[in-house]
């Protein structure tokens, strides 16, 4: 049986309902904007060229640590969780790349899996690999490390992995790796930080020789979990040293929910962006820890805040500041493909309302010391509703106006839950 795919004609009725109101909108947003200097067609357009990533591990049901309530029509397999990461990509227009997880997306026939991703339009974005758990058959146990583990043969066994993931990636034509250890201690004097640091780089820097000279390695800090008291690579500090040690491929990568709460992350994106050690972001939200929650749903003007610095960052440094954005969420009590639809909606968003601050009369008003004036050029920004820009960038892109409603009219779910019956035995979300 041929898999269902969302047809061109269930977007186009869908966006013939919606035309008359969308182009009212956006008439008057345009005129509106036009009154302050913007030309709406010219942020269009750089919102229609903007991409984030799908994790594939994104497109499953995910769960916490007490429970995982599966979904239904869940993928079963890398194939299928493509197939959701191409129905999430025709309606959005804003995800044309998949970031695979290994082991856990290993196919035995790379040359179909490429192939599968070409026919669908879609493309491979950085791939991470996992030392946070055993997998089965497994020589020897990651529970108190990996890249940092005291004992040579795990911290070996941990660098093939990753050397294994790069070349993998360098098949499907992906051009980065993602480097998130779980590493840490869960008790004072349970570890040497400074040994473990140092095993570390070590670590890390046979992966980096493994890198072939067009590849980055993204260095992503956390806090904390699944180590409570103290992490390897707990910040952004930690992560700059060791990605400025390794050299220019090794970059660092800032997942949005692993701060302590109130941290300015923008700020650490600005300071990042300068030192030029900005390779990328997770995005998600999160009220406490790293709860993995849509992006956009807790803290929208966080958001808006850390592309305020990605766009001055892309003015001061042009073509050569691109960092790789990635959602990494876990959908627990959500369809996943409705949460990665709205949660790649609000990254757009964010940018879209980034991209409208008046950045002359700003510079003016911080020279000044006017700040009320500052505070009001920016959050005349954030407060712009510019749903009619993400909407008109999707259709000019051949997606959906309501990306979430055409989504339901598609009966994709439904489909789904016919052509892959559950054998009760998959966890395809983190858990
Ligand atoms: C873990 O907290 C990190 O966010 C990683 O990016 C991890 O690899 C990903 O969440 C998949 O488990
Ligand atoms: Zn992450
Ligand atoms: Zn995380």
């Amino acid at each position: 049986m041929d898999a269902f795919r969302i047809s061109d004609s269930v977007i186009a009725d869908h966006n013939a309902r919606a035309a008359a109101s969308l182009k009212r909108d956006y008439d008057n947003l345009g005129e509106a904007l036009s009154r302050r200097g913007v030309k709406i067609d010219s942020i269009r357009d750089t919102v229609a060229r903007f991409n984030v990533a799908v994790p594939s591990w994104g497109v499953g049901t995910g769960g916490t640590r007490f429970a995982r309530f599966a979904g239904v029509g869940e993928p079963r397999n890398v194939y299928e969780k493509l197939d959701d990461c191409d129905a999430i990509h025709r309606l959005g227009r804003i995800s044309r790349t998949v970031s695979l997880h290994f082991p856990w997306d290993k196919a035995e026939d790379l040359g179909r899996l490429k192939s599968h991703a070409r026919e669908l339009g879609l493309a491979f974005d950085a791939v991470n690999s996992n030392t946070f758990q055993d997998q089965a058959g497994q020589t020897l146990s990651y529970k108190f490390g990996s890249l940092t583990h005291q004992d040579r043969e795990v911290r070996k066994q941990a660098v093939r992995h990753n050397l294994e993931c790069i070349e993998l990636g360098k098949e499907l034509g992906s051009k980065a790796i993602t480097v998130w250890v779980g590493d840490g201690s869960n008790f004072p004097g349970q570890q040497d930080f400074t040994e473990a640091f140092e095993r570390y780089l070590e670590s890390a820097s046979e992966i980096y020789r493994g890198l072939p000279s067009d590849w980055m390695m993204f260095l992503e800090h956390k806090l904390f979990e699944p180590a409570f008291y103290a992490t390897v690579i707990n910040d952004w500090g930690t992560s700059y040293l060791a990605a400025s040690r390794l050299g220019p491929q090794a970059k660092c990568l800032v997942d949005l929910g692993h701060h302590a709460p109130n941290t300015n992350i923008e700020m650490i994106v600005a300071r990042l962006a300068w030192a030029k050690k900005l390779g990328g972001f997770h995005f998600n939200d999160s009220m406490y820890g790293d709860d993995d929650l849509d992006s956009g749903s807790i803290k929208p003007f966080q958001l808006f805040l850390i592309f305020n610095e990605l766009v001055s960052a892309e003015r001061r440094q042009g073509a050569e500041f691109k960092p790789a954005y990635m959602l990494d969420q876990s959908h627990n009590v959500t369809d996943p493909i409705e949460s990665l639809l709205l949660s790649g909606q609000e990254v757009g968003r964010a940018y879209a309302k980034a991209l409208i601050i008046d950045r002359a009369k700003l510079s003016a008003a911080q020279q000044a010391n006017d700040v009320i004036e500052a505070r009001r050029t920016v959050t005349a920004a954030y407060q712009t509703d510019v749903s009619p820009i993400l909407a008109a960038a999707r259709v000019q892109q051949g997606g959906a106006a309501d990306p979430i409603a055409a989504f339901r009219e598609s009966g994709y779910r439904e489909r789904k839950t016919k052509e892959r019956p559950s054998d009760g035995s998959r966890r395809s979300g983190i858990v």
